[in-house]
C-alpha cells in the first residue's frame, strides 16, 4: 500500500526565527480554516526555555504568507500553572468562534514524586482559549481544573447538547462532557497503550476530531520506546469513534499511518517525533499539521477517498 500521507515539498514549512521568543523551536501547531485561509497557532520556545503561541498565516495551506512579530498568546507571568508557559494548541471551531485547548507546563513542588520518564515532577493542565477574530485570545476555563492532563481537545459540535472533550490523563485517552466548560463528567477511557507496540508507551489525542460519514476520525500520537538505542519514537495513529458516543471504539488501525522518516523529523531537539496537532479539510484533502523533532512544522497530505476506504476496510 501506498503511504497514505505525503510530505510536502515545502517542509518544514515554518521554522524558528530570531525573534527572541521563537528562535529556539517551532513546532505543535493547531489549525483552522478562516475565512479561506488557514491560520496555524503554534508553539514556539525562545531564548528564555518558555513555551508561547506564535501565529501564521497560510493561503495555499503550505506556504506560509504572514507572521506575527510578537506572540499571539503568552500565559500571564503570576499564573502559578504556567511558569513553563503554554503548549501544544489545539484549536476547534464551534458556534461561530474558535477554542484553543493547550497545556499549561509548571513544576510541582520538590517533594512530588515525578512520573517514571519525567526529569522533574511537571504539573500539567489543559486550559481553554477563546478567540472570534485570532486578534487575541482569553482563557475562558480548564478542563480537570485538578488533574494532570496533556492532548486536551474539544469537539467541532457538541455531542448529546454537551461540549466534548477528550484528554490525556496518563497513560489513556478519556472522554468527557459539560454543559458550560467548567463542570466536567467523570472521564472515561476511550483508548490506550498496547504494549509492545508502537503505541506501547503513552497515546495521547492529536488535531480534534473530524466528522466522517461512519463516525469521527481521530488522528492520535503513540509513543514507543527503543530500547537498544535508548530512544523514544512518536508516530500517528488513527481510530474511528461513534458519532453519539465516543467512547465506543468502531476501528482502531493497528499500524501507525505517519512516522518519522525525514531529516527534519528524525533529528532535531528531540528527535524521532512527528506530533500532530492540526487536520483540516482542503478540496479533497486532509492535511495535517504536525511538529517535526520538537523542532519545525511539517505538512503533509492524505486523498480523502484513499483515507475512506482505509476506514471502509477496516469497518469491514
Ligand atoms: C510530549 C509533549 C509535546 C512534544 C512530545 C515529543 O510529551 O511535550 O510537546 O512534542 O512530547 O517530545
Amino acid at each position: 500500500m501506498p503511504p497514505l500521507f505525503t510530505r510536502s515539498p515545502l517542509n518544514p514549512i515554518l521554522t524558528t526565527t530570531d525573534r527572541w521568543w521563537e528562535s529556539r523551536s517551532v513546532f505543535n501547531p493547531g489549525v483552522a480554516v478562516v475565512d479561506g485561509r488557514v491560520a496555524l497557532v503554534y508553539r514556539a520556545v525562545g531564548g528564555d526555555g518558555l513555551s508561547r503561541f506564535g501565529l501564521a498565516w497560510s493561503r495555499d495551506g503550505e506556504h506560509i504568507d504572514e507572521r506575527s512579530e510578537l506572540p499571539f498568546y503568552e500565559a500571564a507571568l503570576d499564573d502559578p500553572y504556567a511558569r513553563l508557559g503554554v503548549e501544544d494548541p489545539r484549536i476547534t471551531p464551534l458556534d461561530g468562534q474558535f477554542y484553543l485547548t493547550y497545556c499549561k507546563a509548571s513544576v510541582d513542588t520538590a517533594d512530588t514524586p515525578p512520573l517514571y520518564w519525567e526529569t522533574a515532577p511537571f504539573r500539567v493542565r489543559t486550559g481553554i482559549g477563546l478567540t472570534r477574530d485570532f486578534q487575541s485570545m482569553v482563557e475562558v476555563s480548564s478542563l480537570l481544573p485538578q488533574a494532570n492532563t496533556k492532548d486536551g481537545l474539544l469537539f467541532p459540535e457538541r455531542i448529546a447538547g454537551k461540549y466534548a472533550a477528550l484528554v490525556r490523563e496518563f497513560p489513556n485517552i478519556q472522554y468527557l462532557t459539560s454543559p458550560d466548560l467548567h463542570q466536567w463528567s467523570e472521564p472515561v477511557t476511550v483508548l490506550e497503550p498496547i504494549s509492545g507496540t508502537w503505541e506501547g508507551e503513552r497515546i495521547g489525542a492529536g488535531p480534534p476530531p473530524l466528522r466522517t460519514p461512519w463516525g469521527w476520525l481521530l488522528l492520535y500520537h503513540g509513543n514507543e520506546y527503543l530500547r537498544p538505542r535508548n530512544e523514544r519514537m512518536y508516530s500517528m495513529g488513527m481510530a474511528l469513534l461513534d458519532v453519539d458516543d465516543p467512547t465506543r471504539v468502531l476501528y482502531r488501525h493497528p499500524d501507525p499511518i505517519f512516522r518519522p522518516e525525514a531529516p527534519y523529523e528524525i533529528a532535531g531537539p528531540v528527535g524521532n517525533v512527528v506530533f500532530g496537532t492540526g487536520l483540516v479539510e482542503l478540496d479533497d484533502r486532509l492535511v495535517l499539521y504536525y511538529g517535526a523533532g520538537d523542532g519545525v512544522i511539517g505538512v503533509a497530505t492524505a486523498d480523502r477517498t484513499a483515507l475512506y476506504a482505509l476506514l471502509r476496510q477496516g469497518l469491514g
